[in-house]
């Protein structure tokens, strides 16, 4: 494990900062002398305090979050406890061992490049059944782990399939109907970092060394307390920890030198939805740069002031940090918004538990029976700002650097001879659904010709929450957004309504109240016969609550 930054160095006091920052006010729109007094009309992070006490864990070639390259050579992937974390670390009771070549790792991050052979054996030591999902790889049913074939407690599922996406970060989870949540809060998680010649010319160009200056950063906000324990409330809002963890580390940080950094984010929170920005320590916007998301390198970098991450999704970001002045710290932040929940009635009304869902409900699931407590909130609220990670300035580098015009080449979904397909999202007798239906485990209502392509046309209602739509086995192409919030709106770069993030390819599409969203799809299929997936919500607790339908593409 190496540690980036020295541990031993004291934080600076946030508490002075805030108060030099209410004295004076000044154009907040270029670098300053760190000793400038400059103040922030909302510097919500202030109330932080003094934090970033650790330095971010950066995987190494072992360990937790070890990266490793299987090669095509096999592997075996432990479901269990954890064992142990490096100092510092905060994780759930659960994790995926790995054994290989002499080295064991924890949620390893496998590296792998499009054409090969990945052969994976889960072995389930969990007391529960399980099975792991390829977030984001386009595979056939039998080696997509949704669900509908499960491991057994102490017994093994195997994997063998060959990967056929391109150069992106996916991940990798638990997605056993109903116990989804519950497992991947709890510690079942990790990175599939595939690898392919846009990626490796964009390293180049930029002179970015992972672990280095390329750092891939898996956020996970959890509770107090070792294991999920979901209140009432819990599950029709979505579990939200009180803090937010960054590779296991409380809002680390990272020293850093006046140059270019690429950040490769995922959000790994069973439902919070991030707003992504970067601030001076004076409270000054730093912009960046975004050049990928869920489905690899966007066609061409687009310059942001701040983005939505929801949750399963992954965001590919530069951050410019050559004009820095050393001493300076640009924190990685979530702004505040409004999280547009809806009020959407009596919680104690979804009875988990009687559907049988292996999550269930907390012993304390009664308190939160009163419908509008938001017992969720009571931590860190949805939408409430919070500094995620620093970056300290510490070294004074020459990087003359320019960010490449185009990344990557990517055709648009010809949809010449699309049919539309339209879904609608919304909240009914206790359980979010899909087209007025909850999930029923071996049922398509979806059905697809393969080789077509179609339109889907996502509407979520107006008293409806966001939510974050993730599509085994295929990518999106985002086409447009209409009648979307102004927050929303306000991040538009085209005439289409899309935000940058929505460009590319992706597998998860955020979509808010009141908003239409309009997604191409192709549906090659290079194996024989009928392949089933699923399409469903990725804030965990309303995907084990019924917000999935199955999907048959034959
Ligand atoms: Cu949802």
């Amino acid at each position: 494990m190496r540690k980036a930054g020295r541990p031993d160095a004291p934080p600076r006091s946030a508490g002075r900062r805030c108060a030099l920052r209410s004295l004076v006010a000044l154009p907040l729109t270029a670098w300053l002398p760190p000793s400038a007094l400059r103040a922030a009309t909302d510097d919500p992070l202030c109330a932080e305090g003094p934090r970033a006490r650790h330095a971010l864990v950066v995987p190494s070639d072992r360990g937790y979050l070890g990266r490793l390259a299987p090669r095509g050579a096999p592997l075996t992937l432990v479901a269990g406890p954890r064992g142990r974390l490096p100092a510092g670390v905060t994780h759930g009771p659960l994790a995926y061992r790995v054994r290989h070549g002499g080295r064991d790792y924890v949620n390893p991050t496998l590296l792998l490049e499009p054409g090969e052979r990945v052969r994976i054996t889960l072995d389930n030591r969990l007391d529960a059944p399980t099975i792991a999902h390829w977030h984001g790889l386009a595979v056939d049913t039998a080696n997509d782990g949704n669900g509908s074939t499960l491991a057994a407690p102490g017994a093994r599922h195997a994997y063998d399939f060959v990967v056929r996406d391109r150069g992106a970060l996916y991940w990798y989870h638990p997605h056993p109907h109903g116990s989804t949540a519950r497992q991947t809060y709890d510690g079942l998680y990790g990175l599939l970092d595939v690898d392919d010649d846009d990626q490796r010319g964009l390293r180049r160009a930029l002179d970015l060394v992972p672990g280095r200056t390329e750092l891939t950063l898996v956020l996970q906000d959890r509770r107090a307390g070792a294991g999920y324990a979901p209140a009432a409330a819990d599950l029709t809002h979505g579990l939200f920890g009180d803090d937010m963890f960054v590779n296991g580390v409380a809002c680390p940080y990272v020293d850093v030198a006046s140059r270019l950094y690429r950040l490769r984010v995922l959000n790994a929170c069973n439902a919070r939805t991030l707003r992504v920005a970067f601030t001076t320590a004076a409270g000054t916007r730093v912009p960046f740069t975004v050049v990928g998301n869920d489905g690899g390198l966007l066609p061409a970098p687009v310059t942001v002031q701040e983005a939505f991450l929801a949750a399963a999704e992954r965001l590919d970001l530069l951050v410019d940090l050559r004009d820095a002045p050393v001493g300076e710290t640009v924190s990685l932040a979530s702004l505040a918004f409004d999280p547009m929940h809806a009020e959407v009635g009596e919680p104690a009304a979804v009875d988990h538990a009687a559907m049988g869902h292996g999550g269930g409900a907390s012993a304390d699931a009664g308190a939160g029976a009163q419908a509008h407590d938001h017992a969720h909130a009571a931590g860190w609220p949805e939408g409430a700002p919070r500094r995620l990670m620093d970056m300290r300035v510490r070294t004074r580098v020459r990087y003359d650097r320019a960010v490449p015009a185009t990344l990557a080449p990517l055709a648009p979904i010809d949809i010449a001879q699309a049919r539309e397909r339209p879904f609608r999202l919304g909240y009914n007798k206790g359980r979010w659904r899909i087209n007025d239906r909850v999930f029923v485990m071996g049922e398509t209502p979806v059905e697809v010709a393969r080789d077509t392509t179609e339109i889907w046309l996502l509407r979520n209602y107006h008293t409806s929450m966001p939510h974050a739509m993730h599509l085994h086995g295929f990518h999106m192409e985002v086409l447009e957004r209409e009648t979307s919030p102004d927050a929303v709106a306000a991040l538009a770069i085209d005439g289409r309504g899309r935000v940058a993030t929505d460009l590319g390819r992706k597998d998860t599409v955020l979509v808010w109240p009141g908003e239409s969203v309009r997604v191409a799809l192709r549906f090659a299929l290079p194996w024989p016969g009928p392949q089933t997936y699923v399409f469903h919500c990725h804030n965990l607790e309303h995907e084990d609550g019924g917000m999935m339908v199955g999907v048959r593409v034959a």
